[in-house]
């Protein structure tokens, strides 16, 4: 059994992981305890803390306003060039590349210690004039150059690219989006991502698109039905990549984590790649606060980008949707994401968990790669604090099958005078008051599970230990 530790009501949570390894029931646990740090006063280093960074859009055009690049600077540790990257910037005249506006981004980036978020390969729209009109196997070509070009240029140099973007329709299709590079073929995506992998097989590779924030949106599904296609079909894609452009029309949805969750569980990262919310005051923070919560939630949640620094750098100014206000003084929804970083998530690397506050209502489909459970490896159930109240705290285990499982047996031990009241995700059984024990079937090798408990603890915020034992 883990040993329980005492540091409660931190603002950095971290994780306590019990490891059962081998055989059947065998009794062999080890604990890491990770040493507690300070909370991060910035957005990265709050970030980081959890494993996963917070990156900027950046204009090359503004880094030469000191109030701009200073913020930029001291706060985020991803860039994204906002244009500068995209097709018509970098190559304006076919075969005619040009890299000086992304390179200076770049440059900028690995100046500053940070690391690049490559937008966008291939897209429909921001296509330079002589690829309009094209057409047929000539735009394939053309778009396969490009895509290879840009990623050779860029090679070593960029943690994900953005290799398609925005090729989903909205409404109710859940279809393609019509364009002269989907009229090349249904297979133009995954043609991409060969030719970007080939060219850079370093970067991690994302699709990218806006209005797939909602589980329940078809467009949602036509997404998730491609990426759990090519995980199936071995097609390179790394990632999913969660634009989200909210606004009163378009709100942060209840079931965000759902999605992130469901996607990551088919064997990618997920990130939140552009996020801006127009909007003010309280209302705004909330909404950021819900988003970074639904990341944390999610451990292959690796990071969030905004999609700008100040509201007037924004590509919508008027619905002063950023951190930063136009001064460049920190606004309440920057107050509120650092607050919401600094309570800690889900550590990355890792696998899903559970987010004790809402079921997930989707059932995600299990990667048809995965060879059935056998049995015989091992479990590791890791713990991450949830909610606190003054008389209660959630809590979150994640189990993780090392090698195939046929099933799981997780047990949680209290302390005095702690009771659990309420338990989600699981079937739990109390061989003594304060042991509750947990059960579930078969995992593949590298799969996980989660459930959630409320706990009241009397006083006593000492968390829980954890075991598991796996056959
Ligand atoms: O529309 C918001 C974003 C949606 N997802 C993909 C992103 O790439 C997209 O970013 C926006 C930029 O924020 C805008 O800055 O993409 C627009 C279209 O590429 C960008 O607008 C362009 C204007 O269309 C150009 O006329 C202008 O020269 O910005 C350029 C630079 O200011």
């Amino acid at each position: 059994m883990t040993t329980p530790r005492h540091r409660h009501r931190r603002t950095d949570s971290r994780r306590m992981v019990a490891v059962v390894g081998g055989f059947a029931a065998a009794a062999i646990a080890v604990t890491l305890a990770i040493p507690a740090q300070a909370a991060g006063s910035t957005l990265q280093a709050a970030a980081k803390e959890t494993g996963r960074y917070f990156g900027t859009a950046i204009a090359a055009s503004r880094l030469n306003d000191g109030t701009y690049s200073g913020i930029a600077n001291r706060e985020f540790n991803m860039i994204t060039a906002e244009n500068e990257m995209k097709m018509d910037a970098t190559e304006p005249n076919q075969n005619q590349f040009n890299y000086s506006s992304g390179d200076q981004i770049v440059n900028w980036a690995r100046n500053n210690g940070k690391q690049v978020r490559g937008h966008a390969l291939a897209w429909h729209s921001q296509q330079p004039g002589w690829m309009q009109n094209m057409s047929g196997t000539s735009l394939r070509n053309a778009m396969l150059n490009h895509v290879t070009q840009v990623a050779t240029h860029y090679k070593g140099k960029i943690y994900a690219w953005d290799v398609v973007n925005e090729a989903f329709a909205d409404g109710s299709s859940g279809a393609r989006r019509d364009s002269n590079l989907q009229r090349t073929g249904n297979d133009w995506i995954e043609a991409a991502f060969r030719a970007a992998r080939a060219a850079d097989p370093g970067a991690k590779l994302c699709y990218n698109d806006y209005n797939t924030d909602n589980w329940s949106h078809a467009k949602t599904q036509g997404v998730y039905n491609m990426v759990r296609d090519f995980k199936s079909r071995g097609v390179p894609i790394d990632c999913v990549g969660f634009q989200a452009h909210f606004n009163s029309g378009n709100p942060v949805p209840s079931n965000y984590d759902t999605t992130l969750r469901n996607f990551a569980n088919l064997g990618v990262d997920v990130q939140i790649t552009e996020l801006d919310i127009e909007g003010s005051g309280s209302s705004q923070a909330q909404q950021y606060q819900g988003v970074v919560q639904a990341c944390l939630s999610v451990a292959r949640c690796t990071g969030i980008t905004v999609w700008g620094v100040r509201d007037s750098d924004s590509w919508r100014a008027s619905g002063t949707p950023l951190l930063f206000d136009g001064s460049g003084n920190k606004k309440q929804a920057y107050t509120s994401v650092l607050n919401q970083l600094n309570s800690g998530g889900t550590p990355v690397p890792g696998e899903t968990t559970g987010n004790p506050t809402q079921n997930p209502t989707g059932n995600p489909t299990s990667n048809p790669t995965t060879p059935p459970p056998t049995g015989g490896g091992s479990c590791t159930a890791s713990y991450s604090e949830g909610q606190k109240w003054n008389d209660r705290f959630n809590g979150n285990v994640t189990i993780r099958a090392n090698g195939n499982i046929s099933s799981w047996t997780a047990t949680v031990q209290l302390q005095n005078p702690q009771l659990i009241s309420a338990v989600w995700g699981a079937q739990a059984s109390w061989p003594a008051q304060r042991t509750m024990v947990v059960t579930g079937g078969a995992l593949g090798s590298g799969q996980s599970t989660s459930f959630g408990f409320t706990v009241n603890h009397g006083g006593n915020w000492t968390w829980p230990s954890i075991s598991c034992s796996a056959s």
